[in-house]
């Protein structure tokens, strides 16, 4: 049987963590691609070379060339520049945009069959702007954040509780930035929400709207400490879980920008919401009801996804 293959477009911080955890879960064969000459080639041969210590038998190559992406079954996109610190997520979109472009074109001609995880910043427009370029179907191409996103939350909860990371659970929704939605009274400990929680006396509302506060604020924070990119581990571990799902079809439920075709009241945009992943890439929206509240903060989550669009546009008047 053939092996899986992964491309990952983009050979960076975020790129090279994903070739060593996919080669160590030994998800397929990782093909490494990116314009720094050298950066790829070094990378895939540095965790080849893990391999016989860490028992794996994934093959990595570094690559300059698209053609090696052919028939890839997964490709992640990490192609482009990070934050610096300073910067928002929005003062990318011109210099990422052009790398969008290029990159779906890639995809397009060598691996039009590959399910399309996007991560590059400013996200939920860089995936809409992907899934155009390449022309690949909507449910082939998905953003990821939210996994990020609540996986911060799931981190900063666990703390305050003094509970395993795995008896939280957390919803975050909307776009990937300030205006993310965390909602707490579907982020529960070991099944029981948090406002409940609360009322048990086991954290109070000002400690967990800190937390909310400093969830959104998640990137910057790591931004602020790192000086010179922005976070890599955690991103590169949500979006390997997005790509494991679709290849052993286990169908996880994470928030994902996915591409809204009415469902919460969005229309032919990505905006981070609970998706099912299996073989069909994403294969179903999870449409929640929000309390008045929760529908407000989601509005304006989507209307400033809906700015970067329009500056995308303006950029890319193929775009339009
Ligand atoms: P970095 O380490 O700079 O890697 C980016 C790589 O892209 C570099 O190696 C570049 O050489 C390469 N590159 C630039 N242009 C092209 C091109 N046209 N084709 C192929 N490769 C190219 O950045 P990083 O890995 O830390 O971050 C990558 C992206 O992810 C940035 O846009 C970040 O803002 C974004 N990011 C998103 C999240 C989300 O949660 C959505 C989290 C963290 C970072």
């Amino acid at each position: 049987m053939a092996r899986n293959k992964i491309a990952l477009i983009g050979a960076g911080m975020i790129g090279g963590t994903l070739a060593h955890i996919a080669a160590q879960k030994e998800l397929g064969d990782v093909v490494l691609f990116d314009i720094a000459e050298g950066t790829p080639e070094g990378k895939a041969l540095d965790i080849s070379q893990s391999a016989p210590v860490d028992g794996y038998d994934s093959r990595l190559r570094g690559t300059q060339d698209y053609a090696d992406i052919a028939g890839a079954d997964v490709c992640i996109v990490t192609a482009g520049v990070p934050r610096k610190p300073g910067m928002s997520r929005d003062d990318l979109v011109g210099i990422n945009l052009k790398v969008m472009k290029a990159v779906g074109e890639g995809i397009a001609k060598h691996a039009p069959n590959a399910f399309v995880i996007c991560i590059t910043n400013p996200l939920d427009a860089m995936v809409w702007a992907l899934q155009k370029f390449s022309g690949l179907p909507t449910n082939k191409v998905v953003g990821m954040a939210g996994i990020l996103d609540s996986s911060r939350f799931r981190h900063f909860l666990a703390e305050e509780f003094s509970v395993s990371v795995e008896s939280v659970t957390a919803f975050v929704l909307g776009g990937h930035g300030d205006t993310m939605v965390p909602l707490t009274r579907y982020s529960t400990i070991a099944g029981v929400p948090l406002p409940d929680m609360i009322e048990m006396g086991w954290s109070s509302q000002e400690k967990i709207d800190a937390i909310v506060d400093r969830t959104r604020k998640g990137g910057g924070e790591i931004v602020g400490l790192l000086k010179t990119g922005s976070a890599f581990y955690a991103p590169a571990a949500s979006a390997i879980q997005m790509a494991e799902s679709y290849l052993k079809d286990k169908k996880v439920v994470v928030p994902c920008a996915a591409y809204l075709d009415g469902q919460y009241g969005v229309n032919g945009r990505y905006v981070g919401v609970p998706i099912v992943i299996g073989e069909g890439g994403a294969e179903r929206v999870l449409e929640v009801k929000f309390t008045e509240e929760e529908q407000a903060m989601f509005q304006n989550s989507v209307n400033a996804v809906e700015e970067l669009v329009e500056a995308c546009k303006k950029i890319e008047p193929s775009l339009a």
